[in-house]
Order: C-alpha cells, then sequence, then structure tokens
C-alpha cells in the first residue's frame, strides 16, 4: 500500500489537478481532504478539457474510486451539477465517487453570508470564491452546522437547519426574506438521489489499505491560503496542508508514503493579500496572458509575479515534502531573463523567517537573484536533457535553494507534457 499527497506549495493553481490526473492511472483510490468547490483544477486528457471543483480528479480515469473525505464542505447541487458535466463529456463515474457521512453541507445560505461578509469589510475584502467556504467552516467550529449524515434524519436536519438560519438572519436583516423551507423541500428528492453517494469512509479506506492499494490525496487551495498557516485573514477556511490531508481522512500517519509539493514556475494568487513577487507591469500582464490565469472557479484573472522561493522553503517547512513537480516551465519560454525571490528585508534587515504579520509581509523588499532566459520552447521536451541549458539552471537553482528533489516538470497543459526525471 502507498499514499502519495498532492499539495499545493503556493497561493494555488499550481496544476495539482493536471499531476492527480497523472498519478490517478494506477492508483485504486483518489480523496480530497479539506475545501469545497472552490477549488479548480482543469485537467486536460485524451484531448478534452475537463474542469473539476469538488469532485477529485481522479475521477478521469475509469478504474480509480473517488472520496469526498470528511473534512471537506460540500454543496449538494453544485456535486451534482458537476458529476452532470462530466457524465455529459463521457465520463462514467457511476459507483465510483462517495462522500463522507462526516462532511458538512454548504446551503444557499452560507453562500449568500459568505457575500455579506465579504461587503462587512469594506475595502479589506479577503475576495472570496463566494461558494459559502468561510460560513460553513464556521458553522461547523461553532458546532452548529449540518453534516451529510444529519440529512438522512429529516427531523434532526429540519431543527438544525431552521435554527441555524435564524441564527444567521438575527446577525444579517438582509437574510430576513430567505425563507428555509424552501431548502428542506429541496432536500426531500435531494436526500434520495444522494443517498447512494455517501460512505462511512473509515471501512472505504481500511479497505483500500487491506487490498494493498495505491491512494492518493489531492489538496485543494495551497499552503499559503491555510487557515493557520497561510497569509491571515488573507486566506481559505480549512487547513490546505498535511496537517488538513490527517484531519480531513482516516489514513493514520504511518502510511503516508510520499508528499509531493508542486510549484508553479512563477507565482499567482486569485483575490486580494500581500504577494511580494506580484509584477503590476507588462511583465506580470506576459505571464498572465501566457499562462491563461484566469480562475476556474469565478473566472477572476490571477495576479502574476515572479517565483518566490521564500514562499516555497516555508511551504516545505510546513509540509515537509518528499519531491517537487515543477509546473509551467513552458511559460517562461521567452523571457529574456528571470528574477527568483530569494530573502526578504524589513526597514534595512534580512528576515530570517516568514513574517506571521501580513501588513509586514505587504511591505517587505524582495532580494531576487537573476537567472538567464533560454529563448527556446520547452513543450516538445520528452526528457531532462531536451531541456535547454538555462532552463536546467533554473531548475537546479530552485531544487538546490529547496532542498528537495525537483522530480517532474510540467511542460505544457496536457498529461503527455510532463517530463519525469
Ligand atoms: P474561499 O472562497 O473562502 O476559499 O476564498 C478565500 C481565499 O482563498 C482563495 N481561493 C483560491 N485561490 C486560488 N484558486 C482557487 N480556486 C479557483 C481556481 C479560484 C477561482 O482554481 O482558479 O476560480 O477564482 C481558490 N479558491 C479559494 C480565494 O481567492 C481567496 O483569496
Ligand atoms: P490546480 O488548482 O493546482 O489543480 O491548478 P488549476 O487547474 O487551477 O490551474 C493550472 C492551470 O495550468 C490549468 O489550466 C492546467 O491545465 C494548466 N497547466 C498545468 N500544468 C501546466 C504546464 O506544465 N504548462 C502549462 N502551460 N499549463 C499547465
Ligand atoms: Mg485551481
Amino acid at each position: 500500500m502507498t499514499v502519495t499527497v498532492v499539495l499545493g506549495s503556493q497561493f494555488g493553481d499550481e496544476g495539482k489537478g493536471k499531476l492527480v490526473d497523472i498519478l490517478a492511472h494506477d492508483s485504486q483510490l483518489c480523496c480530497r481532504a479539506q475545501g469545497g468547490n472552490n477549488a479548480g483544477h482543469t485537467i486536460v486528457a485524451n484531448g478534452v478539457t475537463y474542469d473539476f471543483h469538488i469532485l477529485p480528479s481522479g475521477l478521469v480515469n475509469p478504474a480509480c474510486i473517488n472520496l469526498v473525505g470528511s473534512g471537506c464542505v460540500v454543496h449538494i447541487p453544485s456535486f451534482f451539477k458537476e458529476l452532470e458535466a462530466l457524465e455529459k463529456h463521457g465520463l462514467n463515474t457511476k459507483g465510483r465517487i462517495f462522500i463522507s457521512d462526516r462532511a458538512h453541507v454548504v446551503f444557499d445560505i452560507h453562500q449568500m453570508v459568505d457575500g455579506l461578509e465579504e461587503v462587512e469589510l469594506g475595502g479589506s475584502f479577503i475576495g472570496t470564491t463566494r461558494k459559502g467556504i468561510g460560513p460553513t467552516y464556521s458553522t461547523k467550529m461553532t458546532r452548529s452546522g449540518i453534516r451529510v449524515a444529519d440529512l438522512f434524519d429529516e427531523e434532526v436536519f429540519e431543527t438544525k437547519f431552521r435554527r441555524m438560519v435564524h441564527g444567521f438572519q438575527k446577525r444579517f436583516g438582509d437574510l430576513l426574506k430567505y425563507d428555509p423551507e424552501e431548502e428542506i423541500a429541496r432536500f426531500k428528492d435531494l436526500r434520495v438521489k444522494l443517498q447512494d453517494f455517501v460512505v462511512d469512509q473509515i471501512p472505504l479506506i481500511n479497505s483500500a489499505k487491506a487490498k494493498n492499494s495505491k491512494i492518493l490525496v489531492e489538496g485543494a487551495n495551497a499552503m499559503m491560503l491555510d487557515i493557520d498557516h497561510g497569509t491571515y485573514p488573507f486566506v481559505t477556511s480549512s487547513n490546505t496542508g498535511l496537517g488538513g490531508v490527517l484531519t480531513g481522512l482516516s489514513l493514520g500517519w504511518r502510511s503516508l508514503t510520499e508528499v509531493v509539493g508542486v510549484v508553479k514556475a512563477y507565482t499567482t494568487r486569485v483575490g486580494s493579500g500581500p504577494f511580494p513577487t506580484e509584477l503590476l507591469d507588462s511583465t506580470g500582464e506576459k505571464l498572465q496572458s501566457i499562462g491563461h490565469e484566469v480562475g476556474v472557479t469565478t473566472g477572476r484573472k490571477r495576479r502574476c509575479g515572479w517565483l518566490d522561493l521564500v514562499i516555497i522553503k516555508y511551504s516545505h517547512d510546513l509540509n515537509d515534502y518528499t519531491s517537487l513537480n515543477l509546473t509551467k516551465l513552458d511559460v517562461l519560454d521567452t523571457f529574456e531573463e528571470l528574477k527568483i525571490a530569494t530573502s526578504y528585508s524589513y526597514n534595512g534587515q534580512q528576515l530570517e523567517s516568514f513574517p506571521a504579520n501580513p501588513e509586514m509581509l505587504a511591505k517587505v523588499e524582495v532580494n531576487y537573484e537573476t537567472l538567464p532566459g533560454w529563448n527556446k520552447p520547452t513543450t516538445g521536451a520528452k526528457s531532462y536533457y531536451d531541456l535547454p541549458l538555462n532552463a536546467r539552471k533554473y531548475i537546479e537553482f530552485i531544487e538546490k535553494f529547496v532542498g528537495v528533489p525537483i522530480k517532474s516538470i510540467g511542460v505544457g497543459p496536457a498529461r503527455e507534457h510532463m517530463i519525469l526525471r
């Protein structure tokens, strides 16, 4: 049995979905541990482009079972909508997708609250996806949330739901016109449809372990969006690192074999918050347009900047990666020179550790190393030594700085555009 965990090392959208899809070829179970349909993973396989949000990317492989784990939050109508879209693309998902009965349910009212909380923050808004993620994790933590298992006891569900709605209505006058009975009525049909997808994840995972399966865990969002270690408050509301994998699934620490950190060859961020290497000039625009940096869930343009190894090192300190997957190297093919952040200074003093304070992070001075570009296309490269020398120097600089081997390199969006080392 092996457990390979794929985690985003930056601010998300590093290309985790593509790696998960490739690894799923050889895996029997693919699990999501945290997050909801705020995540967006694009997979290009057999000439088809698939967009995943709450569903695990292992679904593209017809032999892989998929689990939305207990640490996730699920908006049930969106779950079905996403499944239907995949079926329309010709993917047969029947009997291959399950949701933990302990996962929390996102209701429409959580999404409304998400929007209202953003408005309340005024100029300091987070820039959430408005999928109700923060409010659902909030009700989970205040123990007023509703889990998937609760949906199947009508009396329990209705009582809890009305109480939850009443609580939100006390806080937001705008919600007084919201009628909980409509949602309750909708769940009369939804719960019947949902029945076949719900599992107790513990026996499911134990049985995969007993069969000596290869298990894959797909991280969503990324380390710098972690509720505890990210750029708080400009983060998502779950633990996006290894901690979230352990609490959001029932794998046990002893079974983890590989923790792969996915690193985009530059940096992007969607939403607000500090971004030390952000480029607000034509270089940033060039990265955005060549990299097609647009949010998969919201369609927002992603902010772009140089690769920041201070972030990758910090992320490695938190997740202890066994290897890295460097992605989107091809996006850098036409740059004369490339900058890589190697340290930060604040008030003229070099910082020894990653600042906790977002105001401070927003003001740091970034110290860069400049490397020459390669000015050659990399997308056709099939092996490491097909890559131009300066591209290899770029890769080896990262590897040496972080101290973790880069075992795979993305040179295009499709499955075949991945060099294994
Ligand atoms: P939320 O909705 O409460 O999780 O938002 C909180 C912050 O987390 C960021 N966030 C993301 N950042 C990058 N990618 C995400 N997924 C989509 C994608 C994003 C999209 O793959 O493109 O489509 O806009 C994602 N999900 C959440 C978010 O921007 C907030 O900064
Ligand atoms: P995730 O959230 O980490 O799974 O990443 P997303 O799917 O949101 O964003 C990554 C985007 O880059 C997707 O559109 C992928 O198809 C694309 N992509 C992944 N790897 C590569 C690569 O190596 N090169 C290029 N050009 N695109 C890539
Ligand atoms: Mg994404």
